[in-house]
Formats: structure tokens, sequence, C-alpha cells
């Protein structure tokens, strides 16, 4: 059935890991506390192995391996819900204490072959295995440092299947950690060279989100990590329900990639507004469309009118006419032609799935690759190089072995990432780059702003 193994690693990958499963068991008609089968529909139930081991007795397990080097998130899930198998947990005794060295040098590494292991188990359990879900911070030690060999050791016993990441990108906005640009920039590497699809969360705009979009006054993980959730069935609806777009990873992986190191992905998602603004809201097609290409529904803390878009996809769910969607998706991309690459004519997809999440009548998610995503790597690559200039908190790596050419290396991956993404917009790019199109479709409400 092309099965997905899911590993959830670190505070972050597991309080957002715990939240995917919350919304998804209800969209397939399992109760989230039982694991077992309470739907109304065989719709549920058809793909549902995808995430989903399932006994005899139609109870439900997640196909998931959640890890950490302390115990403490861990412990907040187990218990919690029977989806979970308790030999599924990996834990050691202390954290990483926010330092990709420790998580890759010593205390993550001291946990690695007991979370292979078990991988091996899920792996050898399933029917034919399309690939993996991680899902982790890379601001947090444990997320950046494990996560890098945990995908090391991925690509070499499992080539032929494909790794996708839910990435947490640190925000001063959520976390006021110093080190963390130093553990995002030390995760790029293996970010480039071992996913094949990257989605990122960016804690800046997801706070922003909270705010701004549904004024919430005092935002929290577990506000970001609803929405992360909500876009991450949007993202994997797709796979996880019958339909021809998008149906496994490699389709994802062929549609959105136009070559191997641009595939950091936008994710976005709506609608994504207040219970007070609901009743201004008509709830049409048009609105979602026009609301997934705004910068205020986007994951990630960048505007799609500063570049290129490369590829887009949108996955709308709900009754609505495909047409309707088709021709809305087609306006956008002919309003805004200049902010799509010329070289990849058919470059914006559409997916239609009838099953609305929980609580909505209709939603759309939006994945995007696009060249402006450049200013949130920029944004990584400056904080740290600012610290790096004065070797500050440089000791609390080297200490753990770390050698400081992990670091300086890291930065020219990152340097050619963001150099890479550049050239693929200046082949085309004219004059007008960087310039606010006022009648622009992406957001014409907003244009101006940001
Ligand atoms: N969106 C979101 N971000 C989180 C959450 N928990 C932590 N973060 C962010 O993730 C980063 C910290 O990473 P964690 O995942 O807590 O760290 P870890 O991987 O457990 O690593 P160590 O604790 O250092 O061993 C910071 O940037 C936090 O703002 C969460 O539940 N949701
Ligand atoms: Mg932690």
């Amino acid at each position: 059935m092309r099965e997905i193994i899911t590993v959830q690693i670190g505070g972050a990958g597991n309080a957002i890991g715990d939240a995917f499963w919350n919304v998804i068991t209800h969209e397939h008609g399992i109760d989230f506390k039982s694991g077992r089968f309470c739907g109304t529909s065989q719709l549920q139930l058809e793909r549902v192995s995808v995430f989903f081991n399932a006994t005899a007795s139609q109870k439900f397990y997640a196909r998931a391996i959640c890890v950490d080097t302390e115990q403490g998130q861990l412990q907040k899930l187990f218990g919690k819900s029977d989806i979970y198998r308790p030999e599924n947990f990996v834990s050691g005794t202390e954290s990483a204490g926010n330092s990709y060295a420790r998580g890759f040098h010593t205390d993550g590494a001291a946990i690695l072959e007991d979370v292979l292991n078990n991988i091996r188990r899920e792996a050898e359990s399933v029917d034919s295995l399309q690939g993996f879900q991680l899902i982790h911070s890379i601001g947090g030690g444990t997320g950046s440092g494990l996560t890098a060999l945990i995908m090391a050791s991925l690509v070499d016993e499992y080539p032929d299947n494909l790794i996708s990441n839910y990435v947490v990108i640190p925000s001063e906005k959520m976390s006021h950690v110093v080190v963390e640009p130093y553990n995002a920039a030390l995760s790029i590497p293996s970010l480039v060279n071992f996913s094949h699809l990257t989605f990122c969360l960016d804690n800046e705009a997801l706070y922003h989100i909270c705010s701004q979009n549904l004024r919430i006054s005092t935002s929290t993980n577990e506000h970001i990590n609803h929405i992360v959730a909500l876009t991450m069935s949007g993202i994997t609806t797709c796979l996880r329900f019958p339909g021809q777009l998008n149906a496994g990873l490699r389709k994802i992986y062929v549609n959105m990639v136009p070559f191997p190191p641009l595939h950091f992905l936008i994710p976005g998602f709506a609608p994504l507004i207040s219970p007070k603004q609901q009743q201004y809201n008509k709830g049409t097609v048009s609105e979602l469309v026009q609301q997934i290409f705004s910068s205020n529904n986007l994951l990630c803390a960048v505007d799609l009118r500063q570049g290129k878009l490369l590829t887009a996809a949108g996955i709308f769910r709900g009754r609505m006419s495909p047409r309707e969607v088709d021709q809305l998706m087609t306006n956008v991309r002919n309003k805004n032609i200049n902010h799509f690459v010329e070289w990849i004519p058919n470059n914006i997809k559409t997916a239609i799935c009838d099953i609305p999440p929980r609580g909505l009548k209709m939603s759309a998610t939006f994945i995007g690759n696009t060249t402006a995503i450049q200013k949130m790597l920029k944004r990584i690559l400056d904080s740290a190089t600012a610290m790096y200039r004065r070797k500050a908190h440089m000791h609390w790596y080297t200490g753990e072995g770390m050698e400081e050419e992990e670091l300086t290396d890291a930065f020219e991956q990152l340097k050619e990432l963001i150099d890479t993404y550049s050239r693929s917009a200046a082949d085309e790019m004219d004059e007008a780059q960087g310039e606010t199109h006022v009648s622009c479709a992406f957001c014409p409400k907003l244009a101006g702003e940001k």
C-alpha cells in the first residue's frame, strides 16, 4: 500500500507529531484515544494503511517512532493515546541542551541505534514502503543534530525511499535561545543532501498568523501546532485519500522539485481567520484561492512577490466545482505571470478531495517552491555568521567534539543554496525583480504591505 513511516524527533517534533495524529485520526474515523474505528465511510479506510498499522480487530496504530534525547516530552504522549505503540518510544536520559553538537556527536548518537532498530522493525512489517516523514525543529539540539544522524543512516539503508521533512524554523519571537541559528545552519547540509522534500514551518510566520489572522493575544505552541497539523493534513490529503494528483511522495517530488537542491517548500493554508472575521467570510472557492497566495497565510515568513514560483500546488478540500478551482488557479498564474518562472510552463497544479477537514466546509492547502525562500535562508545565515564573527558560544560545540569546520562548511552550503535559488530566478528575472505589482492577485488587498 505504499506506506510511510513517521519519525518525530525532539520536543517540537513530538508535539507537532501528536497534533498531526490527532487531526488525521479523526479524518480517518479513528478514535484518537482508543485507536478504534468509529467512522462512517469506507473511504476513510481505503488508504488508511499509508500512515497507520491495523490489527485484525480494526485497532489502529500510528506508524510513528517517537524519539527524544530526554524523556519529558515523550512522557506527555505516553499513555495519552493508544495509537502510539509503547515499544516505538526511544529516549535518552538528558536533553541535547540546545546544541547540534550534542545531538549529533554525543547524546543523540547514543540512541541512534535504538531509533534505527525501531525503524527497521516497522519497515520490515510493511508491504511496500514509499518513504519517511521526519518531523523536527532545527533550532533544538536533538531536532537538528540527531535528525542529521538519522537522515544519513536512512539514505544509506533505504536508498530507494524518499525522505520528507517537516522542519520548524526558529524565530526570536518564539524562542530566546541564542544558539538556534547555529543549529539551524548546521542542519542545512543534511537537508540539502538527504531530504527530498523539506516543508518549512517557520515560527516567525506562525506567530504572525496567530496574532494577526487569528487575533490570539498570547500565542502558544499548542495554537501554532494546530495550524501546522491542519496544514500537514492538507499536504498529506492526496497520500491518504483516493485521488490522482500527488498521490505519493514521489509524485509530489516530481511535480514540485525541478532539480535536487531546490526542494525547500513553503506550505500555506486557508481559511486562517478569527471567529470574528468568520461572519464576513463568504466561504467561496475564490476567497480560498486568494488567501493561499497571500503572505499572511504562508507558514514561512516570505513574500511571494519578492521572488518567482518554480512550482506551486493547491490542494482543495470539500464540495466544489473542479472547473471553478482550475479556472481560478489558472487566473492567478496568468495575472501574476512575472512571478512564475518561464522555464517550467505547466508549474501550477490542483487537486481536489471531497472530504473537508474537521469543522470546515472547505479548505485549501498551498505548497510553493519559490525563490523568495532566500529571505528565510538569509535570516538564518546572517544571525549565525554575526555570532561566528566573534566565535560567540562556539565552545559549547567544540567541547562536544565538533570541528569548527563543520560550521563553516554549513555556511558555505547555505550560501550555495541561496545562490542556486537566486540564479534560478535571475535566469528569467527582468528589471521588475522585487517590484510590487499593485494589481497582484497573490494578495490584491494587501499589495504594498510586508
Ligand atoms: N512550532 C513549534 N515550535 C516549537 C515547539 N517546541 C519547540 N519549538 C521550537 O523549536 C526550537 C527548540 O527545539 P526543540 O524541538 O524544543 O528542541 P529539541 O529538538 O528537543 O532539542 P534539545 O531540547 O536541545 O535536546 C525553538 O525554536 C522553539 O521555538 C512546538 O511545540 N511547536
Ligand atoms: Mg528537547
